[in-house]
């Protein structure tokens, strides 16, 4: 693994987010440094280097849904993962929000991440709409939160991802899963392969650091005039429309084998521009790998706009945020709580008079609370 590869780290979170990195992993065909995390033993089936979360509290059994199980069961399990983020720069983390621990875990290993100085760079898909209100609740409650947390994220409807109309559920499923895992592919390709204008893992963390929430799509394209038919699909990407904000900046990413031309470079930027916005910024790079794709072409885009956030996202997120500290409350009281210090573990604690003041009061004293 080169270090450009090896300073990069992606994170599968949850029973899908595990499916999707195992599949980028597969991809990929070389050794990308990877881990999957769920808080059920069976995504540990999928091969690869796998942490079960929260053991003590869901036992293996995943969190059924649960989103402030999950966060619990995640803040209970942040400390085994230092020793797997260890000369990370920058970390990929791909879930699929809806259920409990994609959804939960996902927003406290960011948290972590970000505690630890590590920029991440979030890829979650949002329910389809037939999944049902319990599931979009769960996705609304956590998005605003994980944005706040990670340097970027990419919420991808899976609506939009694949038309799910004339196919049966398990195929709008599946195919959902190879999109995604295609799209990360590309993305992974960009940030660690060699190209003519070379985009390697340190510019990649330095543009993720500063970007926000944002919207990605990636195209794979052949035949004659191949550079207009990926302006072309681009352009008509439902993934990339309904913009929330105006396009802050792009990031686009043109891998292809020996045969790209200067004009196609041409064609793809000037179109992009014209499509996405004349005025925002631009970053183009290019990967070189004849391998891949000889004779196609594949182009992935970034646009990075301003932070909009409804009225209605604000009150889910308050509403998860409440009911994580009345079960944080419940476990102070009852004791069954982990002992160790979550996330401070590492901080010098603040002792006055023998007493940890960062313990709180009512622990410290043994008070019970009434509620
Ligand atoms: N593409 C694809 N998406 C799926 C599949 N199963 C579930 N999803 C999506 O992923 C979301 C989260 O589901 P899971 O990954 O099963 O949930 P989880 O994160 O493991 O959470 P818990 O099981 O509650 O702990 C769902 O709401 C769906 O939108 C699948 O087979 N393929
Ligand atoms: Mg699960």
């Amino acid at each position: 693994m080169n270090e450009s590869a090896s300073s990069m780290l992606l994170i599968g979170i949850g029973t899908s987010g595990c499916s999707i990195a195992r599949s980028v992993a597969d991809s990929f065909g070389e050794s990308l440094r990877y881990i999957l995390a769920d808080t059920d033993a069976k995504s540990g089936d999928l091969g690869g280097p796998f942490t079960l979360i929260g053991s003590n509290r869901l036992s293996g059994r995943g969190a059924g849904g649960d989103v402030v199980a999950a966060r619990l069961a995640a803040e209970d399990s942040l400390g085994s993962f230092d020793t797997l983020i260890e000369g990370v720069r920058l970390a990929i983390v791909v879930t699929a929000l809806g259920g409990g621990t994609g959804s939960g875990a996902t927003l406290e290993v960011v948290k972590h991440l970000s505690d630890r100085g590590i920029p991440s760079c979030v890829f979650a898909t949002t329910p389809f709409a037939f999944e049902g209100a319990d599931r979009q609740r769960n996705a609304r409650g956590v998005m605003n939160m994980i944005e706040e947390a990670a340097n970027a994220c990419f919420f991808l409807p899976l609506d939009k991802l694949v038309e799910s109309d004339d196919q049966t559920m398990g195929d709008a499923m599946n195919k959902a899963i190879s999109i995604m895992a295609r799209g990360m592919t590309l993305f992974w390709r960009l940030a660690t392969k060699p190209g003519y204008i070379r985009l390697d893992a340190e510019r990649m963390r330095h543009l993720i650091a500063g970007s926000g929430k944002g919207r990605f799509a990636s195209v794979l394209v052949q035949g004659e005039n191949r550079a207009e038919k990926a302006v072309e699909e681009l352009r008509n990407s439902k993934l990339l429309l309904d913009s929330s904000g105006p396009v802050r900046a792009m990031l686009c990413g043109v891998l292809a084998g020996d045969d790209l031309r200067l004009s196609e470079i041409g064609v793809i930027s000037e179109g992009l521009r014209l499509s996405f916005g004349e005025r925002a910024g631009f970053e183009l790079a290019t990967v070189n790998d004849e391998e891949t794709f000889s004779g196609r072409l594949a182009v992935v885009l970034m646009l990075f706009e301003s932070n909009g956030r409804t009225d209605a996202e604000e009150e889910e997120a308050a509403k998860t945020n409440e009911a994580v500290r009345r079960r944080r409350k419940q476990k102070a009281v009852l004791g069954t709580g982990p002992t160790g210090r979550g996330r401070f573990n590492n901080a010098e604690p603040t002792i006055w008079n023998g007493e940890d003041l960062d313990v709180p009061t009512f622990i410290r004293r043994n008070i019970s609370l009434d509620y």
